[in-house]
């Protein structure tokens, strides 16, 4: 396959090193335009890929098979819809962030639209990407001409696996989007390493059950307890990890926040209902981005 990946931060450096050891044609598409992209994984298993891949080339997005994003939620869409105009109508756009909401920002897109949810982790450690943890990659339609792209799980999956393709992605993305509703704002507030929630156990709670009648009411039969349980088993896998969202406000950076906590309390205005404790974590980061917006003024 010909692949252009949109944004060589941590996620997209590891697909782009798993699928150019698999052969695959590739190249980064940097928002700085530049004509390499340098990709620098160490993997899982301590094996290293370093290599500079071509980036920015119109005639190769013209051509490509697949475009894989993994931008920030609030970059995706302006980002995309600069590409779309190059990009063949055929061609998959494959969006792998956190959060949700950035289908209905994309739902005048004539490309294919799939989305990524996965557990794979990685992090930066100065110039390079450390494969922290293996997980799962959830893929499927985001749109109705997406539903015939189920075979790209195949090249996927022998590039970085696990990978399963679901005809429904909605229930991954929502328990997704679960998990991070609780683990990125309240690390975020706290300032404290994901495990370190084990100590705010009520907290935690109270903001999954918010989630969980929301996820009701949007037609996904979960259970608070069944939600909850799946938040504590994320907890623990990523006990030592630095929330992304804490890592941003650490930088004084955007956070997620608007396509995390954002979405849910929007679909909860939706159906009419109120989850206050995630308003709440969702006031405390909005005030925490427009500080760190004064600082960098
Ligand atoms: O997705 C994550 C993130 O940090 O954005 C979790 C699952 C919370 C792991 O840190």
């Amino acid at each position: 396959m010909k692949v252009t990946v949109l944004g060589c931060g941590a996620i997209g450096q590891l697909w782009l090193a798993a699928l150019a050891r698999q052969g695959h044609e590739l190249q980064g598409w940097l928002r700085a335009p530049q004509t390499l992209c340098h990709v620098n994984v160490t993997g899982a298993n301590g094996m290293r890929f370093q290599q500079d891949l071509p980036a920015n080339s119109r005639e190769f997005l013209a051509n490509s098979d697949l475009l894989l994003v993994t931008l920030k939620a609030f970059q995706v869409s302006l980002a995309v819809k600069q590409l779309a105009a190059t990009l063949n109508a055929s061609c998959p756009v494959l969006l792998m962030h956190n959060g949700m909401g950035t289908v209905e920002e994309l739902h005048a897109l004539r490309q294919p639209l799939i989305l990524g949810v996965t557990t794979q982790a990685a992090r930066r450690e100065g110039s390079a990407i450390i494969h922290v943890a293996s997980g799962i990659t959830h893929i499927g339609p985001g749109n109705e001409a997406g539903h015939a792209h189920g075979g790209l799980a195949g090249p996927l999956q022998h590039a970085l696996p696990d990978v399963t393709w679901h005809d429904n992605i909605s229930a991954a993305s929502w328990r997704k989007l679960a998990a991070n509703c609780v683990i990125n704002p309240m690390t975020a507030v706290f300032n404290c390493p994901n495990g370190e929630l084990r100590n705010r156990a009520c907290d935690v709670k109270t903001v999954c059950n918010e989630v969980a009648r929301v996820m009701q009411r949007e037609g996904h039969p979960v259970t608070a307890d069944d939600l909850l349980n799946y938040v504590w088993r994320v907890v623990d896998s990523t006990a030592e990890n630095i929330s992304s969202m804490l890592q941003d406000v650490r930088s004084q950076r955007h956070t997620e926040i608007d396509y995390i906590t954002g979405y849910l309390l929007r679909r909860a205005r939706a159906h009419g209902l109120s989850a206050p404790a995630n308003a709440r974590l969702y006031e405390q980061i909005k005030r925490k981005e427009r500080a760190n917006a004064r600082i960098n003024a």
